[in-house]
């Protein structure tokens, strides 16, 4: 293979480039990122400041891991500032043993730390319709991906004794919104956590301080955060907040209610929305995948518009309900081209195109939208929403 030079970087070495280190700032107690770096949470119009969502700048993080400043935010009530010394949370209802814990005592409980991708259930739900975001943070920011640490609710279960017939938790926030959830007691069994830790740190406020649920894999709505109780049933409550929200409506006007799967997805984040390549020559194509399903097996690219498909290289490790970061050496012929990817996860399931989706569920569902999205890369090197 004929050796190319990928960048040309010699010409300019030589005069003025590197300065002399000058005395810098002293220590800091808590540390900051660079002034230099400016990516933050781009916040949707609401009617009011405190319900509403911020979106997380996916275009602008590397690996796999969002900081949890610029995680996504989802409020129905504001941010509620608790002192953990006084928080309490319940559990009761059809249990041998209710209780009334404090966050110190939750805190002494054996504990596990995993990676967990929260995402919306209205995420990317823009493209259902008029597929205006103009790049990939308003498009599909409504999801982020954090190390959380807490106890597996089964073990805080066992301690309380589930009566036999109970088959739902119902979950209970403190914020204004007092948001309330049903979950099939069989997830809290498997995989849930209480936590109390995000990314080596106390959860930040936005993400439910002092506690929340993970409830891994499946819609973030579900995800209590500002945990204060948890209620065992054998039915579900038929909350707001699952009733006349949350829920999928159908090309045949029924609605689709407890859709809690978070089907396989992915995104390509360079090149994307917004973006413009300086000119033709070798980039590196990446982007994130992720299924409420499991293990993501495989991402494929596509560069020409969709003719041919080629499997992007999988950062590893590949863990289960967390993002995957994909990358593709690509270059640029500098025409016009349109960019996608899909991914598969360890069930078989392909991400669909927006056709194969919108056949089954139409137009109107609003939430749970993973259709396969499209960036068009211009002559001029500008990267726009291809169904804007
Ligand atoms: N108590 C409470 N929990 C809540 C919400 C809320 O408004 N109040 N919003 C839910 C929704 S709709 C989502 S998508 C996630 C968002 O979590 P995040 O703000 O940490 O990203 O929290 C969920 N948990
Ligand atoms: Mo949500």
């Amino acid at each position: 293979m004929k050796r190319r030079r990928v960048l040309q970087l010699g010409a300019v070495l030589g005069g003025g480039l590197l300065r002399a280190g000058e005395l810098g700032r002293p220590l800091g107690p808590y540390g900051e990122r660079s002034p230099f770096e400016k990516a933050v949470r781009w916040r949707r119009e609401s009617k009011t400041p405190e319900a509403g969502s911020s979106f997380t700048p996916l275009a602008d993080s590397y690996g796999i891991l969002t900081p949890s400043a610029l995680h996504y935010e989802r409020h129905h009530g504001g941010v509620p500032a608790i002192d953990p010394a006084r928080h309490r949370l319940i559990l009761q209802g059809m249990v041998e043993r209710p209780l009334i814990l404090t966050v110190g005592e939750i805190k002494r409980l054996p504990s596990v730390s995993r990676i967990y991708v929260v995402e919306c259930g209205g995420n990317s739900g823009g493209e259902w319709g008029a597929k205006t975001a103009p790049d990939v943070q308003r498009s599909h920011g409504l999801v982020s991906c954090s190390e959380w640490t807490g106890v597996p609710l089964k073990l805080l279960f066992e301690e309380v004794g589930v009566r036999a017939g109970a088959s739902w938790i119902i979950a209970e926030g403190a914020d204004a919104g007092r948001v309330q959830r049903s979950i099939p007691i069989a997830k809290a069994m498997d995989d849930m956590l209480l936590a109390y830790g995000q990314n080596g740190e106390a959860l930040r406020p936005e993400q439910g301080y002092p506690l929340r649920l993970i409830v891994p894999g499946w819609e973030g709505a579900t995800h209590i955060k500002w945990l204060q109780r948890i209620v065992v049933a054998d039915q579900p409550y038929q909350s707001r907040d699952e009733t006349s929200k949350y829920t999928d409506l159908m090309p045949d006007g029924k609605a689709r209610q407890f859709t809690f799967v978070m089907e396989a997805k992915s995104v390509v984040t360079f090149p994307s929305g917004g973006q413009t390549l300086p000119g033709p020559g070798l980039y590196e194509l990446t982007g994130l995948a992720w299924s409420g399903r499991g293990r993501i097996e495989r991402v494929e690219v596509t560069s020409d518009g969709g003719r041919s498909w080629q499997a992007a290289q999988l950062q590893e490790p590949r863990l289960r309900l967390a993002w995957v970061r994909f990358r593709l050496p690509w270059r640029w012929d500098g025409k016009e081209t349109v960019i996608a990817s899909r991914s598969i996860d360890e069930t078989g399931y392909v991400q669909p195109s927006r056709e194969a989706l919108t056949a089954v569920r139409g137009t109107n569902s609003g939430f749970h939208y993973n259709g396969i999205k499209l960036w068009k890369v211009g002559a001029d090197g500008r990267v726009t929403n291809v169904e804007a």
